[in-house]
């Protein structure tokens, strides 16, 4: 029996083919979920529409900067489907001179961007489309990362605009509870992904989690959307406010 027969799901974050969100999609599409996703800008347009099609899925922009373009994908999604059963949100953004050096060296527009992109945008999505999604036991899925609450070089910002994700997710989880909509967070591992191009030390990363996780190799796109499906389904309808980990084990390990 497919887990999401009929359940209308809506994924921000697919940028091409490697995206954490894209192996979601599809996974969700196999589980006979109706998929939308949107982008943001054309160059990503021209990536995703291909990628769409071959899951018969809606597409449409959403720049999560914008509270138009939020306001303007909900009802679109208002009116083609009447409802949401599952909002995945796998978008992250900081400056690329945000993510080298010191913390130190954080812009306060940097700053702003990146807990604008990658914390405040759960919020503002779920301020939009919690109306469409009300008591249908319906659920939000987020990405994180480790960083959010350990160091890691080069982080920085991001790891404080995760620290924001992750405490957005218990707020909402509490908020939206009364309407039997579950918000919860995946942890992942590192993957090299485009949010991995021209990140210091990113390599090095990846090996000291074969080196050191209890699994001794590093997670896949596939490994996150086989959780996100549990999270996302029946399957988990006991659980929200949850940051669950993905990641081979590592952030259990001391040295
Ligand atoms: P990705 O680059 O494929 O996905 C990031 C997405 O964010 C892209 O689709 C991009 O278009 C979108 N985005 C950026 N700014 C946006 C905006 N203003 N409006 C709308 N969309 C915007 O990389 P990914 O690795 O699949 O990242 C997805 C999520 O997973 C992110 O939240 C990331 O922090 C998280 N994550 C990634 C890793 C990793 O190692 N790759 C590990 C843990 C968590
Ligand atoms: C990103 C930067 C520094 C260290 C990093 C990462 N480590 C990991 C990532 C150790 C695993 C990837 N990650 C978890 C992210 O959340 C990435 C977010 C990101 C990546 C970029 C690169 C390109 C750019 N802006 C970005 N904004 C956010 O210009």
């Amino acid at each position: 029996m497919p887990l999401l027969e009929g359940k209308k799901a809506l994924v921000l974050g697919v940028a091409n083919e490697k995206s954490i969100a894209w192996a979601i999609a599809r996974l969700f599409h196999t589980e006979g979920a109706d998929m939308m996703l949107t982008f943001a800008g054309e160059a990503i347009e021209k990536r995703v529409r291909p990628l769409a099609e071959s899951l018969d899925a809606l597409v449409y922009p959403c720049n999560v900067t914008s509270d138009e373009e939020i306001s303007s994908l909900m009802l679109f999604a208002g009116e083609k489907w009447g409802c949401i059963d599952i909002l995945i949100h796998s978008v992250a953004f900081a400056e690329k001179d945000e993510l080298k050096g010191s913390i130190l060296s954080t812009t306060r527009n940097g700053f702003a961007t990146a807990l604008d992109i990658s914390a405040y945008s759960l919020i503002a999505l779920l301020k939009a489309a919690h109306p469409l999604m009300a008591d249908r036991d319906a659920s939000a899925l987020a990405m994180s990362y480790y960083g959010a609450e350990k160091f890691f070089p080069n982080y920085n910002v991001m790891g404080v605009a995760k620290a924001a994700l992750e405490a957005s997710v218990r707020y909402l989880a509490a908020g939206l509870g009364k309407e039997r909509i579950r918000v919860n967070a995946i942890s992942a591992g590192p993957i090299k992904t485009l949010a991995a191009v021209g990140v210091n030390g990113f390599n090095q990363i990846l090996s000291t989690v074969e080196e050191r996780a209890p699994l001794h190799r590093n997670i896949t796109q596939e490994e996150i959307a086989k959780s996100a499906l549990y999270l996302c389904s029946d399957l988990a309808s006991g659980v929200t406010g949850e940051i669950h980990f993905v990641d081979a084990g590592y952030n259990i390990t001391g040295i």
